[in-house]
């Protein structure tokens, strides 16, 4: 049979890449980078090229599964969907509409079907209790830009392509593709930098590819860049006192900074972050007076105690140092699907925190969602409101959250749980009923959440490879039959009703046509592509590579969603954030390392994808990928060499891993890949089950969370490491719960 191309855009991860995938109608035989695409111009990794293997995967699910006792049977789609509404409505009833908690994982960001039928199945459940991955992620930076600039995605994003002095803190992005911040070939990006002789400067506890790779890399303390970025403010503020600011006209709170940052001079922020005071200064300055320069911190310093204060002072320093909304700096992406200036019933609002809190601990609401570290004592603590029931939809918190030994107990307790996912894993196996949705070549993609955080502004619609067969469903169908069968055994209004039913008739394409129609490159907007044309689905549907709709531009004050009398301006300095500048400098007086103690970091492989296409042979095969890093140093005084088997221990749990001494690596610093760990009794992943490796998230505590958004702290755990005796080394990997 001959050979056919199509062309898509790669939904696993945040850098969107176009594809070029030859098929035969059937299956797929090879996929490459897509060299006309605006935004990847051919690049590709080697997750993308695996699409098809996911496709033809045996082991992913394509029927409905539902559970007996330890066996699962296949059955029918209604009756499934009306089991699983049934099993949600049961616990409504009983206990009111709380006792049903969902958890919703990366890959809907990466879906356009469950981004727009998502919000409205979770209204229509109407708990309290919704959780999802971004509590394990990027909730620092949402929360920052929610209370700065009005609107939780209105997140800046590097303008890589144009700046000459680019400063990465906690993220390494020539692994990782990119996060909010959607660049493909972020290697050739970073040296585009220095080819035109500029600088780029790494601070991360360990010497990443990225850092390789930088003008410059500097060790930092886990956890401690708060101190480091107050005090580059500071500097800032000092360089620039006596100059007008470019953005005084809708800035507030400037004035207060100075005070509010004394404490932090170079010397006292070089004592707890190991960072010399000389390279503070000198970054400050270079930040100052660098034409095009920009200051990026991504997951590293999202996911510590101070998370949300280093997401507030990353903006801040691009503030101060006049490269926000500045070429080469840090900018907004305008996208043609505008979920942040469109109308609220196409977006995702623009935001809300600390409308109520968390029944054990008290966390704060954001965005509509608890902290995902509260997840698993909201299950296991008996009481008034405790959650009965669970929905997850794509997630598996699991090997993702933290302390997912104790979550794993809690799901055994709960009355019912349903899981909309294609595979059998950690968390799925404790759910009654698996609803599987069609495979990423089976729908449509069209990135309507990363195209309005990329480095460039495109766009880009993909129609499905292959049709679904007829007991296939995609994650929006599963999502409002869900929807309408609650909405009737609720009785609830005709109107209701009807509404989700115009939605259904609608289908995701048509809500994304609509939102074309009415975005800043439709009908009514004055934005143009490069050629000047408007966008359109139709269009798009002509341009399977996608269109260029041109570099990030200034948009600033009127993109701005905070306001007061009409009138947009950004809030330098929010009260919450402010306030807890106290419990900062409380910090600042930790003692230095104590020589025997270590803390755990995470890191990322190029070719696994948090913890799933671990079932992938071809992302698989070879070295094992889940081994501990540790400093030659730090195995020395313990007597450990490479390739030793260690157990490492932290407040919350153990695990048996093997060594790899790397002096890559800060001293008195291991680290350890999270979305291992897939040897548990019951999980249908035949390849995957046999990878060597544990979850990190066995070690992470979820009782320590950045007390200002309730965001995990992942990184920075502390963890006591003796060599595993020779039984732990057999028993790997270490069996179920
Ligand atoms: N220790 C530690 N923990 C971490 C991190 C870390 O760095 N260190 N990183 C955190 C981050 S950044 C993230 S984003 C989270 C991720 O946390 P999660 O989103 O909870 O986990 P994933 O591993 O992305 O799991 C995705 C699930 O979705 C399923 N899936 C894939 N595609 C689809 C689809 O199209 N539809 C449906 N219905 N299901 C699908 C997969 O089978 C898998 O079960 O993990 C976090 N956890
Ligand atoms: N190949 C691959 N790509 C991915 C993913 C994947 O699993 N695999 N996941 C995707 C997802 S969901 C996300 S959110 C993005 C994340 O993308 P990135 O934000 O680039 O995240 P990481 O690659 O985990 O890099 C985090 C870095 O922070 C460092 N770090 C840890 N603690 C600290 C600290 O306290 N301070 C500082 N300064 N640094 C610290 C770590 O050493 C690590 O190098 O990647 C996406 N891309
Ligand atoms: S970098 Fe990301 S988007 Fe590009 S091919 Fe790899 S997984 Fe896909
Ligand atoms: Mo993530």
């Amino acid at each position: 049979m001959g050979s056919e191309i199509h062309y898509r855009g790669c939904p696993l991860c945040e850098a969107m890449c176009g594809l070029e995938v030859e098929h035969d109608g059937q299956r797929v035989q090879r996929i490459r980078g897509d060299a006309r695409d605006p935004l990847s111009e051919g690049y590709v990794c080697p997750k993308g090229t695996q699409l098809g293997a996911l496709h033809d995967d045996p082991d992913r699910v394509r029927a409905p599964l539902r559970r007996r006792g330890s066996e699962w049977e296949e059955i029918g789609w209604d009756q499934a969907l009306d089991e699983a509404a049934s099993i949600l409505h049961r616990a409504q009833t009983q206990h009111g509409k709380s006792a049903v908690a969902s958890y919703l994982g990366n890959p809907n960001v990466h879906n356009y079907g469950a981004m727009l039928y998502g919000p409205d199945f979770l209204r229509t459940l109407g708990s309290r209790n919704r959780f999802s991955a971004t509590s394990v992620d990027q909730l620092p930076h949402m929360l920052a830009a929610y209370l700065m600039f009005g609107h939780q995605l209105l997140m800046p994003v590097p303008d890589v392509d144009h700046t000459d002095y680019m400063v990465i803190l906690g993220a390494n992005p020539e692994v990782s593709n990119g996060s909010i911040m959607s660049a493909p070939n972020m290697k050739g990006r970073l040296s585009g930098i220095r080819d035109r002789g500029g600088e780029v400067v790494v601070f991360d506890p360990r010497k990443t590819q990225t850092a390789a790779h930088a003008s410059a890399h500097h060790f930092i303390r886990p956890g401690t860049d708060a101190h480091l970025l107050a005090s580059i403010a500071r500097e800032l503020l000092r360089l620039s006192a006596g100059t007008p600011s470019p953005y005084a006209s809708y800035l507030r709170g400037l004035n207060d900074l100075e005070r509010m940052l004394a404490p932090w001079t170079p010397a006292a922020a070089a004592r707890v972050t190991g960072v010399d005071a000389a390279v503070i200064e000198a970054v400050a300055r270079k930040l100052y007076t660098e034409e095009r320069a920009v200051c990026y911190g991504r997951l590293g310093v999202c996911v510590q105690a101070f998370g949300a204060t280093c997401g507030w002072l990353l903006n801040v320093i691009n503030v101060l140092s006049r490269n926000l909304d500045a070429p080469g700096g840090a900018m907004f992406a305008l996208p043609a699907f505008d979920i942040i200036g469109g109308p609220r019933a196409l977006g995702l609002g623009r935001g809300s925190f600390g409308r109520w809190k968390s029944r054990v601990r008290g966390l704060p609401e954001f965005g509509g969602e608890l902290p995902a570290a509260t997840l698993a004592e909201e299950l296991d603590t008996p009481g008034e409101g405790q959650i009965r029931a669970l929905i997850t939809i794509a997630g598996n918190p699991v090997l993702s959250t933290p302390n997912g030994r104790r979550l794993e107990r809690a799901l055994t307790s709960l009355d019912g749980m349903v899981s909309v996912d294609f595979y059998l894993n950690e968390t799925t196996r404790h759910a009654d009923l698996i609803l599987p949705p069609t495979s990423p070549l089976e729908h449509g993609h069209y990135d309507v959440a990363f195209h309005a955080l990329a480095i460039r502004n495109t766009a880009r619609y993909s129609p499905p490879l292959f049709s679904p067969g007829p007991n296939q469903r995609h994650d929006w169908q599963i999502l409002s039959g869900l929807e309408s069968r609650l909405l009737a055994s609720r009785g609830a209004p005709t109107r209701a009703r009807a509404e989700a039913h115009g939605r259904r008739l609608l289908q995701p394409e048509g809500i994304l046509s609509l939102g074309l129609h009415g975005g800043p490159y439709g009908l009514r907007g004055d934005a143009r592509d490069v050629q000047g044309r408007r966008v359109s689905m139709k269009r798009l549907k002509r341009a399977p590579h996608g269109v260029d709709l041109g570099p990030l531009r200034p948009c600033l004050p009127e993109r701005l969603g905070r306001r007061s009398g009409g009138a947009r301006y950004i809030d330098l300095c929010p009260d919450v954030l402010c306030a807890d500048l106290e419990r900062l400098e409380a910090d600042r007086g930790r003692p230095a390392r104590a020589p025997e103690e270590l803390v755990l970091i995470g890191r990322r492989e190029l070719r696994s994808n948090n913890s799933w296409m671990h079932n992938i042979p071809r992302l698989t095969s070879g070295t094992p990928r889940c081994l501990l890093k540790m400093h030659p140093d730090d195995a020395a005084v313990r007597g450990l060499a490479a390739d030793d088997w260690v157990q490492v221990r932290s407040r919350v749990g153990e695990v048996a891993v093997r060594l790899e001494l790397d002096d890559a690596i800060m001293p008195g610093v291991v680290s350890l890949p999270h979305g291992y760990g897939h040897g548990r009794d019951g999980v249908r992943l035949s390849v995957a089950t046999q990878l060597e490796g544990a979850s990190a998230n066995d070690l992470t505590d979820e009782s320590v969370v950045d007390a200002v958004s309730g965001n995990a702290v992942l990184s920075g755990v502390p963890v006591d490491i003796r060599r595993a005796d020779a039984t732990a080394a057999v028993a790997r990997p270490p069996q179920g719960a």
